[in-house]
């Protein structure tokens, strides 16, 4: 399919979910399971000038010519990489999904993209690892800073991103170079690095020392996003959508369900899109409206591979990230 087709058959929702017009259409026609086939697949990325973009102050401006990355600390040798240096390296490209400790249930700081760069490993292996080291302090040019264990910076998925949806890092998601590590939250994904630093220590970063949990795991999650909140429907079948995304941390997702009577009875979705465990899967649901009422409440809850239920309540408080099941109120016309 040619770029100008995708165009004229997908419009732009919210958080970059591209919807295709005929499935939109749909919304207003009874179709069956042989129509259902002709329905577009939604893209997983979210376009660079859609994403959400969160920062603690202004963004550096870095220069390539003077731009280097540093690595200190207990390593066999202090090294200095230039960008040049970390193009020359074996690249990567693998989708992830980013999302902001901070964000709400159902909330907009929340993407997926493409990113291409290099594995944390290998930049850290160039300097050398001494023994006794316990974490990696990473430090942006704007001043943030984070720090992660230095068993999640020898992980496999650990990448130093360069490039993002096949483009050279937008200034605001950390041009020249970021991070992005798999499994936590954004606060552990600093933008515009130019430090590393390997210690035997602990060490709290900019969120740490503000009381934000340092492990920063991405708990299970998902989000309606249509119809949205308070949308009035004009048909008695609508094409509920939206994503799920529990960051690996139990194995992917495996089953989404939607409830349109505040969680008394749930009907599976399905999903339509998915990566691996590291980027965010899509579900529709068809839904008929089965009852006079001029008033619903839907709500998602996603299943993980590892049985877990996507719960209402958060049981590890608002500092460790929210988790609670997204509702929206739709009236029918
Ligand atoms: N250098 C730097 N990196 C940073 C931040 C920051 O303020 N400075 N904010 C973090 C937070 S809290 C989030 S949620 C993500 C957001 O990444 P994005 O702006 O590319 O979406 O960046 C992280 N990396
Ligand atoms: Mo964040």
């Amino acid at each position: 399919m040619n770029r100008r087709d995708f165009i004229q058959i997908t419009t732009i929702s919210t958080a970059g979910i591209l919807l295709p017009i005929k499935y939109i259409q749909a919304n207003d026609v009874v179709f069956g399971p042989s129509n259902e086939k002709e329905i577009l697949k939604p893209t997983l990325i979210t376009p660079n000038n859609e994403f959400f973009a969160l920062h603690i102050g202004d963004i550096p401006a870095l220069d390539l010519k003077s731009w280097r990355l540093i690595i200190t600390g207990y390593t066999e040798r202090v090294t200095t990489l230039t960008y040049d240096d970390i193009l020359k390296m074996k690249a990567i490209t693998k989708m992830y999904t980013l999302t902001c400790i901070g964000n709400e249930v159902g909330g907009n700081q929340i993407g997926n993209a493409r990113w291409t760069g290099v594995l944390m490993r290998d930049v850290l292996n160039k300097a050398g690892v001494k023994k006794g080291v316990k974490n990696v302090i990473l430090r942006g040019a704007d001043g943030y800073s984070t720090s992660i264990p230095i068993k999640d910076a020898l992980h496999k998925d650990a990448l130093l991103a360069y490039k993002m949806n096949g483009e050279t890092l937008p200034k605001e998601h950390g041009y020249p170079l970021r991070f992005l590590n798999p499994r936590r939250y954004g606060m552990k994904n600093p933008k515009w690095l130019v430090n590393i630093e390997l210690t035997p220590k602990d060490y709290k970063g900019y969120w740490e020392k503000r009381g934000w949990d340092d492990e920063a795991l991405v708990q299970i999650r998902s989000g309606i996003r249509r119809p949205e909140n308070k949308e009035i429907i004009e048909s008695k079948i609508y094409t509920i959508s939206g994503y799920a995304f529990d960051g690996g941390n139990h194995g992917g997702i495996s089953k989404v369900e939607v409830s349109a009577d505040e969680g008394k009875t749930w009907n599976e979705a399905i999903i339509w899109a998915s990566d691996s465990p590291l980027a965010w899967s899509l579900w529709r649901y068809r839904w008929q409206v089965s009852s006079n009422d001029k008033r619903f409440f839907i709500k998602v809850r996603a299943i993980a591979k590892d049985k877990t239920i996507q719960g209402e309540i958060t049981a590890s408080g608002i500092l460790s990230g929210v988790s609670g099941l997204h509702t929206v109120k739709v009236g029918i016309k």
